[in-house]
């Protein structure tokens, strides 16, 4: 018996329902379509397609696990496995999902008051408008406590001044939920694209993530009214609760990412033919599968857990903490260790593993860094915080 999908060497759908099945074929199917045709040539380019974004939307992945203002409301494992078919195709396709969604929307539907849900969310859902999330800073990445970007009340108005660094769809984003710190301690607000005062740039020469647009925000007297505020959102916990959701499609659009990685390397080492024999059959090359396989199998069942305990309304972020140090971890191994198998054919954009190892560098990074996830869950076993 040859198992022909990586993931069925444990029956993996076998656990899943049958909605849950067919989102995962109809996202799997959408990327086959309109994404892996493209993928090597956006990522060269350093682009991502805005046009892609009714796409997503049509295809109702956008803030697909909200409920109303046009999103989907399915489960958490539901989106999940969007994020695990949509990151086999590209981590900068999952980003996008993932900042729209979980970062941008989830922010205004968990924060937002009714008017701010009802003038965004709708557009969002559709892609027919464009998000991103300003957490982090030149100076301050890994400690937003310490932010220094600044929104101090000026009648009823709020003037705020400050730059945010590393901001995904930044500079194509129709409006930023930028965090700053007031008087009242960290709040969030909404600052359409246009605003005065509100510049945007996109940053180049990135290694990692081609396919997506990273921008710097700066903010230099930027006058918002009171009704940009964020109502609900008070603390740093408020963008910390954001950074849960897309964390949680981290942990399962690695796995994705892995299993693209081992599949094609199956693919080719079955047909690459040396000392007379394909690639496939040698010792050494079935020790390297059998070991990702165990890797990507562990990963993809350790998704499906957390996305079990997210459902149950019972997850903790330090258990989100282990799905995406794990995932993470697993998957840029995997990546690099398919380069290998593929020899130098494995350097080039013809195929995808060296690709999403370079992808795998900004998301190891990105959404808290190891070390971060490593402390988090340090805390949860000792008590102690380690990060100060
Ligand atoms: P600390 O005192 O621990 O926490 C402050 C308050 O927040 C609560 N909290 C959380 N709430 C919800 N979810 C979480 N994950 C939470 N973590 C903490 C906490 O209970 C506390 O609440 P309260 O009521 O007591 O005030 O804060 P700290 O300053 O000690 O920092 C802790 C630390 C280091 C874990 C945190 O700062 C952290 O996670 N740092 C990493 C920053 C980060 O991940 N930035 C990501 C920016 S966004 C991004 O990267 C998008 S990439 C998107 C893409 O393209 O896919
Ligand atoms: P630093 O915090 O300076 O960390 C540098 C090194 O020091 C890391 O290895 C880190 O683990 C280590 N370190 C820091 N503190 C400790 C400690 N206490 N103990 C041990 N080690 C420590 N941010 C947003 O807000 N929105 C976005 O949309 C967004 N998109 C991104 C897209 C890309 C492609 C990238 C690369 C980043 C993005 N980020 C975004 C920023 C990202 O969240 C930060 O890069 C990340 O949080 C790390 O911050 P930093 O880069 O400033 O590194």
């Amino acid at each position: 018996m040859t198992v022909t999908d990586p993931l069925a060497l444990l029956d993996f759908d076998s656990l899943l329902s049958d909605e849950e099945r067919q989102i995962r074929e109809t996202v799997a199917r959408f990327v086959t379509e309109h994404v892996r045709p493209h993928v090597a040539d956006w990522f060269e380019e350093g682009t991502f397609p805005r046009e892609l974004a009714p796409e997503l939307g049509k295809l109702g992945v956008l803030g697909m696990h909200l409920d109303g203002y046009g999103c989907a409301g399915t489960s958490a494992v539901a989106y999940g496995l969007a994020c695990l078919e949509l990151e086999a195709g590209d981590s900068g396709l999952r980003s996008f999902v993932s900042v729209q969604g979980s970062l941008a929307m989830f922010s205004i539907w968990r924060y937002g008051s009714e008017e701010q849900k009802q003038e965004w969310l709708p557009w969002m859902a559709a892609g027919e408008a464009i998000g991103c999330f300003g957490l982090t800073e030149p100076d301050f990445g890994s400690d937003p406590a310490n932010m220094r970007t600044r929104a101090v009340r000026d009648g009823d108005d709020w003037v705020l001044n400050g730059s945010k660094m590393w901001i995904t769809n930044g500079s194509i984003a129709d409006v930023a939920t930028v965090w700053a710190r007031t008087e009242e301690g960290i709040r969030g607000f909404l600052v359409p694209r246009g605003t005065p005062g509100f510049t945007t740039r996109t940053i180049k020469k990135k290694l990692s993530l081609r396919a997506s647009i990273t921008g710097e925000l700066s903010l230099d007297d930027v006058r918002l009214p009171a009704s940009a505020q964020l109502p609900e959102a008070r603390g740093l916990g408020a963008p910390l609760s954001c950074l849960s959701e897309a964390r949680f499609g981290i942990v399962f659009g690695s796995a994705g990412a892995a299993l693209d990685c081992v599949r094609t390397t199956i693919d080719y080492a079955n047909e690459r033919v040396q000392f007379g024999r394909p690639i496939a059959a040698f010792q050494l090359t079935q020790q390297k599968l059998a070991d990702m396989a165990v890797g990507l199998n562990t990963s993809a069942l350790l998704a499906l857990h957390l996305g079990r305990l997210k459902d149950a309304g019972t997850i903790k972020p330090h258990q989100i903490s282990v799905g995406k140090l794990n995932n993470v971890r697993t998957a840029l191994a995997i990546a690099r260790e398919c380069r290998t198998i593929l020899g130098g054919s494995g350097i080039t954009l013809e195929y995808s593993p060296l690709r999403h190892a370079n992808n795998l560098e900004s998301v190891l990074t990105y959404e808290g860094t190891s070390e971060i996830h490593s402390l988090v869950i340090g805390q949860a076993l000792t008590g102690h915080a380690a990060f100060k």
